[in-house]
Parts: C-alpha cells; sequence; structure tokens
C-alpha cells in the first residue's frame, strides 16, 4: 500500500468494518469525486470524497441514499443490484476530514467489469433494461421525499446563458465562433424539455442523474448488466434526461475521450437495442406523451455537455478534471458533433422509439 494513503486510514476507522484496511487504490474514471477501492476484513469496499464545489450540500447526497435505502422492496426483485452505503460507527452516513470535505463508503459489487465500450446488442439491450429497472424501481418512491442534490443540473438555458454571458456579441476567439454559431442555431433545443414540463405533458420524476456507461456494472462474462452505481445525482429531474444522457454516453462509440469530430456517429443499432431494454421494463408504465419526449432527451444531453465542456474550458477547467489544458474544449466538439450526427438520423432514431415502445 503506498504511504500517502495515510489519511484515507485514518477515514476509515470512522466507518463500521472490519479492520485492518489491507489494499488501498485509485478506482474509476470520475470526472467530479475521488474515488478508491479498499479491502478490509476480506471485503471490498469504495472510498469516495466528495467534490464540495460541485455539491453545495453533500448531506443531501446523502439523506437521498438513506431514503432510497428504505425503499420496501429490495432492487434485487427487479433484477438490478445498486451499491449500499457503509454506516460509520456512530450511525451515521459520512464523516467530514480536517478540511470540511465530506467521505463516505460503499459496497464495492463484487465480480464485476466495466466495459469501456459496448460490444454487441445484447450488452446495449442489458444497458436499457437495468436503466428501466430503475426507473422502475425508484418510482415506488414519493419524488417529493428527495433533496435536489445538485440544483440547476439540467438547466440547459441556464447553462446557455452562462456561456453567453462569457462573451461580448462578436467578440470570440476565432476557434471558439464556429461553435458559438453551432450552438446558438441550436438555442430553441435549451427550452424543449422544460416547455414539455411547464404545459404539464411530462413531469418530474426520480431520476439516477448519470447513467453513462462507465456507471453500468456487468457480471464478470460481459453480458448481464448487474448494476447502476454512482449514485451522487440522484434526486428529481426527468426521465428522458437519464435515457439521453445513456444513449449519448453509450452510443458514441468512440467515446466522450475521442479527439476527432469528424469521426463521431450515433450508432442506431445500439440505441434500438437499449431502447428496447428499456421499454421492456417501463412499456406499461410510461405514457404516450413521456415517450413522445424521449428523442428531445436523446438530442439536448450531448448539447448540454457540450455547453458545459465548452464553457469549463472559457473559464479555466474548474470543474470537471482534465488531463492537459485543451481537453474540454476537444470533449465539446465531440459532443457536438454527435448532436449534429443525431439531427442527421433524426427521423430514423424517432422510428426505432416508436418500434421499442410498440407492445
Ligand atoms: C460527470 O464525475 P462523473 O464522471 O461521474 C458529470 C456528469 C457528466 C459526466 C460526463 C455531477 O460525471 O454530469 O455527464 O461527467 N457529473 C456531474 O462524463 O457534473
Ligand atoms: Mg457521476
Amino acid at each position: 500500500m503506498t504511504a500517502d494513503y495515510s489519511h484515507l486510514l485514518g477515514l476509515c476507522q470512522h466507518f463500521a468494518i472490519e479492520p485492518p484496511i489491507s489494499a488501498i487504490s485509485p478506482l474509476g474514471r470520475g470526472l467530479i469525486n475521488d474515488t478508491y477501492r479498499l479491502e478490509a476484513g476480506g471485503r471490498a469496499y469504495v472510498l469516495q470524497r466528495l467534490n464540495g464545489h460541485v455539491f453545495p450540500e453533500p448531506e443531501r447526497i446523502m439523506v437521498n441514499l438513506a431514503r432510497l435505502g428504505r425503499h420496501p422492496e429490495p432492487p434485487e426483485s427487479l433484477g438490478l443490484h445498486v451499491p449500499a452505503l457503509i454506516p460509520t460507527r456512530d450511525g451515521t452516513s459520512c464523516v467530514r476530514d480536517q478540511t470540511g470535505a465530506v467521505w463516505r463508503l460503499m459496497d464495492f459489487v463484487p465480480d464485476t467489469c466495466n466495459l469501456p465500450r459496448l460490444q454487441s446488442i445484447e450488452q446495449a439491450r442489458e444497458v436499457g433494461r437495468v436503466l428501466g429497472c430503475f426507473h422502475r424501481w425508484t418510482a415506488a418512491l414519493p419524488v417529493e421525499d428527495f433533496a435536489v442534490t445538485l440544483p440547476g443540473y439540467h438547466d440547459t438555458a441556464g447553462y446557455l446563458g452562462r456561456l453567453r454571458a462569457l462573451f461580448e456579441p462578436g467578440t470570440a476567439a476565432t476557434e471558439i465562433a464556429p461553435l458559438l454559431r453551432f450552438i446558438e442555431a441550436r438555442s430553441d433545443l435549451a427550452e424543449t424539455l422544460d416547455q414539455a414540463v411547464r404545459s404539464g405533458r411530462i413531469a418530474p420524476r426520480l431520476t439516477h442523474g448519470d447513467p453513462k456507461l462507465d456507471n453500468i456494472l456487468f457480471d464478470q462474462d460481459a453480458r448481464r448488466a448487474l448494476a447502476l452505481i454512482d449514485l451522487d445525482t440522484i434526486q428529481p429531474g426527468l426521465i428522458q434526461h437519464d435515457l439521453g444522457d445513456c444513449l449519448r454516453s453509450c452510443c458514441n462509440a468512440l467515446g466522450e475521450g475521442e479527439t476527432d469530430p469528424a469521426r463521431v456517429r450515433f450508432d442506431l443499432r445500439l440505441a434500438g437495442a437499449i431502447l428496447a431494454g428499456y421499454a421492456e421494463a417501463t412499456r406499461d408504465w410510461l405514457s404516450g406523451e413521456d415517450i413522445d419526449c424521449l428523442f428531445d432527451g436523446i438530442r439536448v444531453m450531448p448539447f448540454e455537455l457540450g455547453l458545459r465542456f465548452l464553457t469549463d474550458h472559457l473559464q479555466g477547467d474548474r470543474y470537471f478534471k482534465v488531463d492537459r489544458p485543451g481537453r474540454n474544449l476537444i470533449k465539446a466538439r465531440i459532443q457536438f458533433a454527435l448532436v449534429a450526427d443525431i439531427e442527421r438520423q433524426d427521423a430514423a432514431i424517432r422510428a426505432v422509439i416508436v418500434e421499442a415502445f410498440r407492445s
């Protein structure tokens, strides 16, 4: 074990696990929190430091997770696992370190693997199934019992407003100007789902908030999706945003880290399979309006993430972790290329949605 994990060992003493800690190592590719895998007493755990700059009141996350833990049915009854929180020895759900940062401990889901990209239609169907199961499972809880952990998280118009505020009209650098033109040509997109909520067509439900491929664990044969992890962003929201975000991540087979926008494609076959798996779990529960609005969620999510990456680049990479300056700009271009390909395939994607929900 590397010496500089000693501060983590100190923190771990507060949690109700069997000492000693026999191993600690960094875990995952998250862009916001710091995550470690640790082993103690023959079991594995996930230790996480919540990013206090991103989550204004991290305790709200813990309150939401505790509420989820009081669900009358285990998620396994629907074929889904979500990691359990390990309480502290005092019975609380997290620990604050001397700097004020919040740490929490969860079960590490054993015998699972994480896929950098989907390799088959069957895997895609599984992704849709677990997200659908998660929405079905959480729908049994009153959405008003859950706190908003990240205010404005999917307020696309808010992100657009903050990006616009960085420029006097016509003053953008030449490398940014074409992106701004692309964005302005789609400014109505930022309002579409909000309007659907305001007019009562769709309503907030409990959402996962980050159902990207990295956050779905498969069994060791990479056949069956077993678990949905990364539960920080569970909060009231729109299932259209969740499904759109899932497709944004899974159907861009080259991944968020691709560097050439010209190569980016939205894979319609994978999308069809994810939607079919999702529809299997949700068909008898979603309304026609919910389904009609799914396409807007698919189109808006890469647009919104592109706005967020671009804004962060222009503000000096304060929000998303980057490996080098300029990375957020490249990532923004990739997301906008995905928006463009989704628009090119507009009719085909809408047809795939209809097909998936046909019972
Ligand atoms: C962030 O930290 P991570 O990797 O779980 C972000 C998501 C983005 C995602 C893009 C709280 O998630 O919204 O979709 O990066 N989470 C937050 O990879 O902003
Ligand atoms: Mg996350």
